[in-house]
């Protein structure tokens, strides 16, 4: 098989001068709360987009993909670009560029040939890794700022272009993470904490064969909510105004989670809130208090009380938050069986994949069972490689001459 630079130069007929990599991550707890400005804590994955490139003197980008799903597309740079129809791959391509020349006023594209191996449609951010390394190739170009967190920022508004009212969780681990970490990541102003994974710990990504395509109907669920919580954070704090309960005024979900204790903001909306607006609210705030838990159980090397956290997340994200389906329930009990400390739909849900925690003593047994009981049973044992791993934590996004 011919490499990136090989494929570049037969493509355009010269070789490539810039090669850019940018990975895919795995959440391991925090999920559908970054849009709420909450915490959530991710790390990035060895699966990663890599993109060959050569400035142009001009404002047209050209970009093939190894993958012959994604066929070549071409477009100019300009403040205000057309997107192609919803669900075209190119419109993340398009995304990160017409935020630059928006804000930093960049015209200059370039030829590129881009290759991933992160899997597609699963909740391990394929889609980002792509908009982080057009994005980071571009900046690279015009000289704006390619440090980590301001580009993460420029990146999480980027990629709404394509319809989806995301949080910013992807794009800052993607371009921020560290190497054996993962990072705790706050909000508004986006910071990242480190937290270096313990050696005998195992993340074992295991993909349910359910597609989880956010384009469409997928998106309208994952957008809806996004604005069911931001209505149950709209009456919590009129109430909470309203009966004097706070001294000031909250207006974010840090504000009221900073304020008042999950418990009793807990009881106060069950008193205030009906149906899915209370139980979004409720998976917003107790899944917030799991982030900050998990980051104390990891520090503190306790992997069955991070294994605990990870099962009540997914409960939560099943019963409160509506995203798990019957192929992601079924992995994560099968991961259970099999002696994992812990196991949970990653990414927005509706299909993907699962993260499930073991030891290094007990993932031999878990993999197995999860290929026995899982992949075998539904005759999806094929290319299991791409399907079942273990995660390892790996660096952010960077850029460098060829
Ligand atoms: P994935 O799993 O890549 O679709 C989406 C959002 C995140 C976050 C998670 C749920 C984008 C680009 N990503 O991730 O911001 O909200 O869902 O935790 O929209």
């Amino acid at each position: 098989m011919s490499t990136l630079e090989e494929v570049f130069e037969e493509t355009y007929g010269s070789p490539p001068t810039l090669l850019v990599r940018a990975p895919g991550r795995v959440n391991l707890i925090g999920e559908h709360i970054d849009y709420n400005g909450l915490p959530v804590f991710p790390m990035a994955l060895q699966h990663e987009v890599r993109l060959a490139l050569r400035p142009r003197d001009d404002e047209t980008v050209r970009l093939h993909s190894n993958d012959q799903r994604f066929p070549p597309i071409h477009f100019e740079i300009e403040p205000a670009i057309e997107p192609w129809k919803k669900g075209s791959w190119g419109n993340y391509a398009k995304a990160p560029a017409q935020e630059l020349a928006e804000r930093f006023g960049i015209w200059q594209g370039f030829d590129g040939v881009l290759e991933s191996d992160i899997p597609v449609a699963a909740g391990l951010s394929s889609s980002s890794a792509i908009v982080n390394a057009v994005g980071l190739a571009l900046a690279h170009i015009s000289e704006v700022s390619t440090e980590p967190r301001s580009l993460a920022a420029v990146m999480a508004d980027a990629e709404r272009y394509v319809g989806t009212q995301g949080g910013g969780m992807d794009q800052a681990i993607s371009l921020g993470a560290r190497d054996r970490c993962a990072a705790k990541i706050t909000f508004h102003p986006l910071r990242l904490r480190h937290v270096v994974v313990p050696d005998d710990w195992c993340f074992i990504v295991a993909d349910s064969g359910d597609v989880a395509e956010k384009s469409g109907a997928l998106q309208a669920a994952y957008n809806l909510r996004r604005k069911e919580c931001d209505e149950a954070l709209r009456v919590m704090t009129a109430h909470l105004a309203t009966e004097k309960i706070t001294a000031q005024l909250c207006m974010s979900y840090p504000d009221l989670c900073g304020t008042i204790d999950a418990e009793t903001l807990i009881k106060i909306s069950e008193q205030v809130l009906q149906g899915s607006l209370l139980r979004r609210f409720r998976h917003a705030v107790t899944e917030a208090a799991r982030v900050d838990e998990a980051v104390d159980r990891m520090l503190a090397a306790d992997v069955h009380g991070f294994g605990a956290l990870m099962d009540a997340s997914h409960a939560s994200l099943k019963t409160d938050y509506h995203v798990s389906t019957a192929a992601l329930d079924e992995l994560v009990a099968v991961a259970k069986e099999g002696g994992a400390a812990g196991a949970r739909l990653t990414g927005a849900g509706f299909g993907g994949c699962v993260v499930v925690l073991a030891s290094r003593w007990t993932v031999g047994e878990v993999l197995e069972t999860l290929v026995t009981e899982y992949f075998e049973r539904r005759h999806q044992a094929e290319r299991l490689e791409e399907r079942l791993f273990v995660a390892v934590p790996c660096r952010g996004a960077s850029i460098r001459e060829i």
